[in-house]
């Protein structure tokens, strides 16, 4: 269990390195790390502001010929303010620029919603509501669909998206490529039973981010619930003889789910790959999933005005 299969036959690896909020800085380092210590597969996105430095760590590692190009499944996202039809590539051609690489393996819809283009990455008026643009997510597909044919991605997926708009996306006539991955929020306490249900029997896979709740998130507050301090996630993970942030990685492994974990420190970046040795049974998946309350790190605010924004739906 190293990897999940694409519908397009590409093996994607099952634990990969997250780089949001890897500063600039330190992500080179970071991405080397990783690949140092087995990683093959890298999270990025236009947004994070850092691929250029991303970018520099893989190519670093080619250079060296620790891995070449084609072991490396590298992900990249659309971002929103890049909807247009006419901007898609463009989004697509500054990733590619930035990580200095010919395609990316994955690239995904980074949110099904629009939102006005330019230079601010979120615009939004003076009550903090986004600025909508003039796209659907429907044509932005397509957009993204002749991305794969012009070779600058080998397959396209989404994110944030809910049941309803991966339906729209499916149903869409003429529609030449499904969705290969649907990258969510998930971890023990937004289990996303339905939803992965939904991915896996469309042939869709998913991503789990945030698997350890991300912690160091910007809108944290005391009163929330943090995952690598839930004693009874920590008592699995003694068991074991494994640290709670392994327990919380290895638990999307076993639901074939994709998972993401984000470090810039290496000693953490070695513990969250050291995932492949020890099995929980179904007994200790199912007290993990019993943790559920639906809680989310990302309630994505900043767009709860928009008309394709995703989680007012049930799932
Ligand atoms: P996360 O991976 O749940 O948590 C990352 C945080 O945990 C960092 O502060 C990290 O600090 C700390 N950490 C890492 N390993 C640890 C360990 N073994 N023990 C204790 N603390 C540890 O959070 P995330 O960054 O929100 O999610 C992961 C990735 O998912 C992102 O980086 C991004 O690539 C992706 N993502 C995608 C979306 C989307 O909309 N598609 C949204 C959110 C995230 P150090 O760096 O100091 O180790
Ligand atoms: C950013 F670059 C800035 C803010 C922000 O908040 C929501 C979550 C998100 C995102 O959209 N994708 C992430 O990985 N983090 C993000 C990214």
């Amino acid at each position: 269990m190293t990897s999940v299969t694409l519908y397009n036959g590409a093996k994607m690896p099952i634990v990969g390195l997250g780089t949001w909020r890897s500063e600039p800085g330190q992500v080179k380092e970071a991405v080397k790390a990783a690949i140092l210590a087995g990683y093959r597969h890298i999270d990025g996105a236009l947004v994070y502001e850092n691929e250029k430095e991303v970018g520099a760590g893989i190519n670093a590692m080619i250079n060296q010929g620790v891995v070449k190009r084609e072991d490396l499944f590298i992900v990249s996202k659309l971002w929103c303010t890049y909807h247009e039809k006419h901007l898609v590539r463009v989004a697509c051609e500054k990733t590619l620029r930035d990580l200095k690489v010919d395609y990316v393996d994955l690239y995904l819809m980074h949110f099904p919603m629009g939102v006005k283009p330019g230079k601010e990455l979120f615009p939004v008026d003076e009550d903090g509501h986004v600025f909508p643009d003039n796209s659907n997510f429907l044509e932005t597909w397509e957009a993204m669909e002749e991305l794969v044919d012009a070779g600058l991605v080998k397959a396209i997926g989404i994110s944030n998206f809910n049941r309803d708009q991966i339906e729209a996306i499916l149903n869409k006539p003429g529609l030449k490529y499904k969705p290969a991955n649907n990258q969510i929020e998930c971890h023990p306490y937004l289990t996303q039973e339905k939803l992965i249900n939904y991915c896996q029997s469309k042939g869709i896979t998913v991503t789990a981010y945030s698997p350890l709740g991300s912690p160091t998130r910007p809108w944290a507050t005391p009163d929330e619930p943090s995952l690598l301090e839930e004693p009874k996630i920590k008592a699995i993970a003694d068991k074991h003889g494994k640290t709670t942030a392994q327990v919380l990685i290895r638990f999307h492994m076993q639901r074939n789910v994709v998972v993401i974990p984000k470090s810039v420190n290496p000693a953490r970046i070695k513990e969250n790959f050291q995932v492949f040795d020890f099995e929980m049974s179904k007994e200790e998946i199912n007290t993990i999933m019993s943790f559920n309350r639906n809680w989310r790190a990302f309630m994505l605010e900043w767009a709860s005005n928009h008309k394709d924004y995703p989680l007012h739906a049930e799932y």
